[in-house]
């Protein structure tokens, strides 16, 4: 696909879920690298890094976005010719697909280990790495049950649950406000990251904090299941994760709010919950305190500090 078309469909959450995003990044990134036509290695290499800009711009919060461009084009520098760029970037982009597919994999593994026979389980939004842990629990003949939340305003919960039943999985569908009046009923509180910080803070769906509050409250469990490049080594040097702010209009049509001339609309995509209310983040290198993200951005992620002085 090319990087304008993957770009585009990132933007409109064709392709969501900071797994995919990553994945498809790094896709679009190997197949311009394999289509562009320069003669020199310099407009090669211009051209490669206008389209990990035009790709890292489409959605600010997802961590995984930038860490992928990051991993694929890290390099780039040290080739002479163009082929040699192209070389590279091919086999990184092939790479970083297939390690992130194996994390995907080693997570669901770990992650199922913590799900219990006959228990019931809540998940928000939809994250491939939290259902995989609830759907290898299931095939490994765990009896268990799910709470899917719905979502608003983009219902991702539709296609967790979709997910879910195709599993062959019994889930209860519920609207988001109604996490706090079943959360007795549950004993495991499963969901995805789209950023972690380097204190251990998850970045994941909007309604994802309250549900950790819940939880917390009810002294239910909170395992967060992520990837190791979904942690952010720029946190170490003190950047924030920006919270992206999408258009009004997906949780109130243009037509009423025009109507209300003293309403401001306000639709974050994520919310940040403290590692406090976390118990577990699994990642592919196995299960950590959410205390110990540190730990993950320097040995896994290879950064270096000098890297941004
Ligand atoms: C998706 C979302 C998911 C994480 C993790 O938000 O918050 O929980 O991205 O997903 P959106 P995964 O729908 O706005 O992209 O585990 O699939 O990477």
């Amino acid at each position: 696909m090319i990087v304008s078309e993957t770009a585009e469909k990132i933007k409109n959450m064709e392709i969501r879920g900071a797994g995919r995003i990553a994945r498809a990044a790094a896709e679009a990134l190997r197949d311009h690298a394999l289509a562009l036509k320069t003669p020199t290695y310099d407009a090669f290499r211009q051209r490669m890094e206008n389209a990990a800009d035009i790709l890292i711009a489409t959605r600010p919060t997802a961590v995984s976005l930038p860490n992928a461009v990051h991993i694929v084009m890290n390099g780039i520098g040290e080739a002479s010719t163009v082929d040699e760029a192209r070389r590279g970037i091919v086999e990184r982009a092939g790479q970083f697909t297939q390690s992130s597919q194996h994390a995907v994999e080693k997570i669901a593994q770990f992650g199922a280990r913590h799900i219990r026979d006959g228990d019931t389980i809540l998940t928000h939004c939809n994250s491939e790495v939290a259902l995989g842990c609830i759907i290898e629990a299931h095939r490994s003949g765990k009896h268990i049950e799910v709470f899917a939340t719905e979502v608003r305003p983009r219902n991702q919960g539709h296609i967790t649950i979709k997910t879910l039943s195709d599993a062959g999985i019994k889930t209860n569908f519920i609207v988001d406000s109604a996490v706090r009046s079943f959360i007795n009923d549950v004993d495991l509180v499963i969901v995805g990251a789209d950023a972690v910080t380097v204190n251990g803070a998850v970045v994941n769906k909007i309604g994802t904090s309250q549900v950790a509050h819940t939880a917390a409250e009810a002294r239910v469990n909170v395992l967060v299941a992520a990837e190791t490049y979904k942690f952010a080594p720029r946190t170490v040097i003190g950047e924030l994760i920006q919270i992206e702010e999408r258009p009004g209009s997906e949780v109130l049509p243009d037509e009423i709010a025009r109507t209300l001339p003293h309403v401001t609309v306000r639709n974050p995509a994520f919310d940040v919950t403290p590692a406090e209310f976390i118990d577990l983040i699994i990642t592919e290198q196995g299960a950590i305190p959410p205390q110990m993200a540190w730990i993950i951005i320097r040995e896994y992620l290879g950064w270096d500090i000098t890297e941004f002085q």
